[in-house]
């Protein structure tokens, strides 16, 4: 015996679940009264056209709430005319209270399923470009972390969609509670990051002639989380939100899938919540090392930390005898397997690199901005500060230096 599903049932509940999704209303129900009562006022409408049985279907697709049109899916040619309707049933509808800010979706909501916003057959975004400024564009983006996960094809179309922006000292890039618009990769200049706390700016950080911001508000659909300001004059170049939630995030759900496990096997981040671990998977990058390549130069400004996710890493110091330091003759202090992290002292200290690290065989390391590991590693803090302390430890036992590596 087989049990009929009536025709239209699946698209109805798609889409009262992909606008619940959405919007995270408080009352289930009080929500469900109110889509369906909308539903219902708009196949009136649509009735006459629509025909038995394709009413339900039709407006499901085109129900708009706080002035979006919904789409659950492309089954081709009933949009448009619903649009037109739909503007005319909001004079008299109202759905439950949804403020600017709290109608956005939670994280994992929003992220993991990035296939039911944008749609592969929206035409491509392409600013033409010389071939100087093509230049320009590919080294900017060389080291960008986000974009690392990202295959040629996805890579093209990212720098074929990107387009300069030039700015001048105090230019406000992005304004903290704006909506999110694009993404910036820095080519050249100084950038602060402030942020607003009770009523008070403050400037938490700069980025200093690179790296990239503006990927949270596109990322959650959350309002930009800081201000960004020109100290100078600069160089950026802008990436859409509609191409950078197409490429970018439909990369990002794949590489949660990949890292979910691997990510929650590293003893750091054990204290740390799946959401929380999840977003750290979404802003990493991944980065490959040949036997014996530096990744860490010793006395160099830091600007990342790594996590080892295959392989094993080498950290070596510049003895502290005076023969050895003739010779610049490194001591090995200690090896790095999956699941350690390494080149978090100078992040915590705010001091040059401690210590050389080196790719003993090929290396595979997940790496994180300086900003992300600020932000995201707030709690995870305490560990390393202990682990610290057992580097001071060592030193001493080592080169019977009394050296604090946080002086
Ligand atoms: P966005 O789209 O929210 C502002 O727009 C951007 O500033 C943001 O994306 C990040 O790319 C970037 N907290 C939040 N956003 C930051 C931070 C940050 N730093 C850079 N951005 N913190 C500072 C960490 C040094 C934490 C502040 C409490
Ligand atoms: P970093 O940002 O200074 C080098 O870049 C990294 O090597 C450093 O962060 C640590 O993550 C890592 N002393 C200092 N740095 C160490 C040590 C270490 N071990 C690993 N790193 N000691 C070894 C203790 C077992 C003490 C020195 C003798």
């Amino acid at each position: 015996m087989s049990i009929e599903i009536p025709a239209g049932l699946t698209e109805l509940l798609q889409g009262y679940t992909v606008e619940v999704l959405r919007q995270r209303p408080p009352d289930l129900v009080e929500f469900a009264v109110q889509y369906f009562t909308r539903l219902r006022e708009s196949r009136s409408q649509d009735g006459a056209k629509a025909g038995p049985g394709g009413a339900v279907k039709a407006p499901v697709k085109g129900v708009v709430f706080d002035g979006e049109p919904m789409q659950t899916e492309s089954n081709g040619d009933e949009g448009e005319e619903e649009e037109d309707d739909d503007e005319d049933d909001d004079s008299d509808f109202e759905p439950p209270p949804i403020s600017r800010f709290n109608r956005r979706v939670s994280v994992c909501a929003e992220a993991f399923n990035p296939d039911e916003e944008e749609d592969d057959t929206e035409p491509r975004v392409v600013h033409p470009k010389t071939d100087e400024q093509r230049c320009r564009l590919q080294e900017a983006c060389r080291d960008i972390l986000l974009f690392k996960t990202l295959d040629q094809e996805q890579m093209s179309q990212v720098l074929d969609a990107m387009f300069e922006h030039r700015v001048q000292a105090k230019d406000h890039v992005i304004n903290q509670g704006d909506d999110g618009d694009n993404f910036y990769v820095i080519e050249r200049g100084v950038f602060d990051i402030v942020v607003e706390r009770g009523g008070q700016a403050l400037c938490v950080g700069k980025y200093d002639n690179k790296g990239s911001f503006g990927e949270l508000a596109l990322m959650y659909n959350t309002p930009r989380a800081a201000t960004i300001i020109a100290t100078n004059e600069g160089a950026l170049w802008g990436l859409d939100r509609v191409t950078f939630r197409r490429l970018v995030l439909k990369n990002n759900a794949k590489k949660r899938k990949m890292y979910e496990i691997f990510i929650e096997s590293v003893p750091l981040l054990k204290s740390l919540e799946l959401s929380e671990r999840m977003k750290i998977v979404d802003v990493i990058g991944v980065k490959m090392y040949h036997d014996g390549e530096r990744i860490i130069t010793q006395g160099d400004k830091a600007d990342c930390f790594y996590i080892v996710e295959s392989g094993e890493v080498r950290i070596m110091m510049k003895s502290k005898t005076k023969a050895a330091q003739q010779d610049n003759s490194e001591v090995e202090i200690a090896r790095c397997t999956r699941g350690q992290y390494f080149g978090e002292l100078a992040l915590v200290t705010n001091k040059p690199r401690a210590a050389s690290a080196y790719a003993e065989g090929e290396v595979k390391c997940l790496v994180m901005d300086v900003q992300a590991f600020e932000r995201l590693l707030g709690s995870c803090k305490e560990i390393m500060q202990r682990n610290i302390a057992h580097y001071e430890e060592q030193l001493v036992a080592l080169f019977g230096s009394s050296m604090d590596l946080r002086d």
